[in-house]
């Protein structure tokens, strides 16, 4: 199967990641000291919406930040807060994080206003533009401008904004290791796409595959939710997103031989990661593990970082290949993976 014009924008997109996570870390290096008039607005919390994509990244976003600033960190989708203004009582004491890459999302905007309107304090923009819709509304700005994307599918403005939000949590908890960690990453990204391309390019057409279970805990689970859309909108396949231990709870009763279930393993919950993927092998699941380290972890497929950066760096490694999994699964199917079914890049209502 070569690529030819259908898919070319996503497939670039994929394999830019590595260049543009490391201009994009540069360009935080010059808006991180902008934020301080952010992070010194009243608060004992922060919150982190988007809508989609970008409240995935949310879920991730709040679960790393807890991790690293050792302060409280939630995320709700866009519409929650827009609709449920009870959801923000307690954002009377919260930063607020409004997370999208077109900053026209009017769910976001919405929130963003109610969440200002509530507090009288402004929130924090993060976006791939700072100079349109949600970004015009707040002087707080967190731009990824190089991960822009012609597709309507997220894949490197995620990780890219993901980035930035690793880097601003390091900044504020003074971590410079997981500064010069996430420098790390656009240096392991071209042996990660040596790595995992045939391997998902190989599942991909696995046709008897057909139902896609995506597990993970902690800052992994926003990202199990994050490949499980990829999977659905490029390649409109059944796939789930669980906590990872949360499967054995019912859901495994779903299992069969058509099943493949993806374990995100994170290493500080690796020993009872990897026995659900164990477990689920026996009932006859496919399994494919992604891990820091790959010692104690039993799969018939599995990818290895060996990047040597903390787990909420590390946790960045796992979305490429998982994009190119969706990419390629949406080829086989003959659609075309830049302009997913039903679909626009930006929902205005
Ligand atoms: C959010 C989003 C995308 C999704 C879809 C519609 O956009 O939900 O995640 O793929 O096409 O929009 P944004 O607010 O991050 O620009």
């Amino acid at each position: 199967m070569s690529i030819g014009s259908r898919g070319l924008f996503t497939y670039q997109e994929i394999m830019s990641q590595g260049q543009v996570w490391k201009a994009t870390l540069e360009a935080f290096k010059d808006q991180a000291e902008r934020l301080s008039s952010w992070l010194e607005l009243p608060h004992r919390d922060v919150l982190f919406t988007g809508c989609g994509s970008t409240y995935y990244l949310s879920l991730s976003a709040a679960s790393i930040w807890q991790s690293l600033v050792g302060q409280s960190a939630r995320a709700l989708p866009a519409s929650e807060i827009w609709l449920y203004p009870a959801m923000m009582s307690a954002g009377k004491g919260s930063l607020l994080a409004a997370i999208s890459r077109s900053a026209e999302t009017t769910e976001t905007i919405y929130a963003s206003r109610a969440y200002r309107k509530l507090t009288g304090q402004e929130y924090l923009c993060v976006s791939c533009y700072g100079d349109r819709g949600l970004a015009l509304e707040t002087l707080h700005h967190l731009v990824a401008e190089q991960a822009r994307e012609q597709s309507v599918a997220q894949t490197r403005a995620f990780s890219s904004m993901l980035l930035l939000i690793q880097a601003l949590a390091g900044h504020v908890a003074r971590r410079n290791d997981i500064l010069s960690a996430l420098e790390v990453l656009p240096t392991v990204f071209p042996d990660l796409v040596k790595e995992s391309e045939p391997i998902a390019r190989k599942l991909a057409a696995e046709m008897q595959l057909s139902h896609f279970v995506f597990l993970g805990s902690g800052f992994n689970y926003g990202l199990a939710c994050e490949a499980m859309l990829k999977m659905k909108e490029m390649s409109l396949s059944v796939s789930e997103p669980f906590h990872f231990l949360e499967y054995r709870h019912g859901p495994k009763s779903m299992v069969t031989n058509g099943t493949l279930v993806i374990g995100l393993i994170s290493e500080p919950a690796k020993e009872q990661e990897a026995k659900v993927l164990t477990e689920m092998k026996a009932l006859g699941a496919t399994t494919l593990a992604l891990c820091e380290d790959s010692r104690g972890v039993e799969a018939d497929y599995v990818i290895e970082f060996q990047s040597g950066t903390p787990a909420e760096v590390s946790c960045l490694l796992t979305l490429p290949p998982l994009q190119m999994f969706a990419f390629y699964r949406s080829m086989e199917k003959g659609l075309n993976p830049d302009l997913p079914n039903n679909l626009d890049a930006v929902v205005k209502l």
